[in-house]
């Protein structure tokens, strides 16, 4: 038994030493996160052990966690406030057998969004629901309304007002918005863009750590899904990459699933959860796969920050990441023990 688990852990430190995760046996199920949670990994690792959960289950309760939990101060209530000082979250859950997505976009004052985004999934035909009215689709499901400004959300949204609104999304307004807060209006001489500029708004230590989760449950079937509130300070209105299939996160029982994390107004325009799970489907390695989706963005925005994280079906898995210092992927399967956090070198 002892022999046993010490070859796991030797295959495992091979695996992280040449960037590849070699899951040679009992690498199914599995539950699989962005970012070093590991609360939200054993909420969901409960779920499908304890017999009954399915892969979408265990989704549902990983978000949970990390929303409950706040992981980071970016997942659920109370972070990430907008240019008005509002809290508002993103979320998906995908299933892997039917293709059904259940998502919601800047839901306001509700806790709970991944489990909106089931309700989505569960109980209408629709994919994605935004705003003030995926709130009252909430409410109708039962969820409870109640603010998600909390006390240190408040302060450091005052902090930014007091820094003159700084840093914010704006472009080609008056007054400068880099220098002054709004109200804007578009700059009278504005141009049309010639050069691609986003990659100007660093996602730092403040700004980042959505919850991006996959799931292989023990029958084999495959879940993603996300939660998170997005970016801080963002322009209210604003949607990221997390509720969006293919952006997000993406699942296909026949091949694996992959999830994202980093800027999403600029990941989300080539559906990097979409290509690495396609790129598996043509026989790439997890690890290969999201090398590739991230070296896609990489090539057009080079400062742009992200990663994606990639499973096959088979329970193997990989990560590929860009210009942090410190990405990080948390896993557990029955050949990882217990819940690990592997730290992921990213290109720069
Ligand atoms: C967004 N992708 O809303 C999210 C933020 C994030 O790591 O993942 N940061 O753009």
């Amino acid at each position: 038994m002892l022999f046993s688990s010490l070859i796991r852990v030797c295959t495992y430190l091979i695996g992280i030493v040449s960037g590849i995760f070699l899951v040679p046996e009992d690498s199914v199920p599995l539950v699989l996160t962005t970012w070093p949670y590991q609360n939200a990994v054993a909420a969901g690792w409960k779920v499908i052990t304890s017999g009954h959960g399915s892969a979408v289950d265990a989704v549902e309760a990983t978000g949970t966690s990390c929303e409950l939990e706040q992981c980071r101060g970016t997942v659920g209530f109370g972070g990430s406030p907008d240019e008005n000082g509002e809290t508002t979250l993103d979320a998906m859950i995908m299933d892997g057998i039917t293709h059904d997505v259940g998502a919601v976009g800047g839901l306001r004052r509700i806790k709970r969004a991944i489990s909106v985004a089931r309700k989505v999934l569960d109980n209408t035909d629709h994919t994605l629901l935004v705003g003030e009215q995926a709130t009252a689709f909430a409410v109708e499901m039962g969820f409870t309304e109640e603010s998600l400004q909390t006390n240190a959300s408040l302060q450091q949204w005052k902090t930014w007002q007091s820094k003159n609104c700084q840093p914010n999304f704006r472009e080609n307004v008056t007054p400068d918005a880099r220098t002054s807060c709004g109200p804007y209006r578009p700059r009278p001489s504005s141009v049309t863009k010639a050069t691609r500029s986003s990659g100007m708004h660093e996602i730092d230590a403040d700004n980042h750590d959505t919850i991006g989760i996959i799931v292989i449950d023990r029958t084999g079937n495959v879940a993603s899904g996300t939660s998170t509130n997005g970016l801080t300070y963002k322009i209210p209105g604003r949607v990221g990459d997390s509720p969006i299939a293919g952006a997000g996160s993406y699942a296909d029982n026949d091949i694996g699933a992959a999830t994202c994390t980093g800027n999403g107004d600029i990941m989300m325009r080539f559906l990097p959860s979409y290509q690495a799970v396609s790129l598996m489907g043509e026989g790439l390695s997890p690890e290969a796969a999201a090398r590739s989706a991230v070296d896609t963005i990489r090539r057009k925005y080079p400062t742009f920050s992200g990663a994606v994280v990639a499973a096959n079906k088979q329970g193997a898995f990989g990560a590929a990441c860009h210009r942090w210092t410190n990405f990080a992927i948390t896993a557990i399967s029955p050949s990882i023990v217990d819940v690990t956090v592997f730290n992921i070198t990213c290109s720069m």
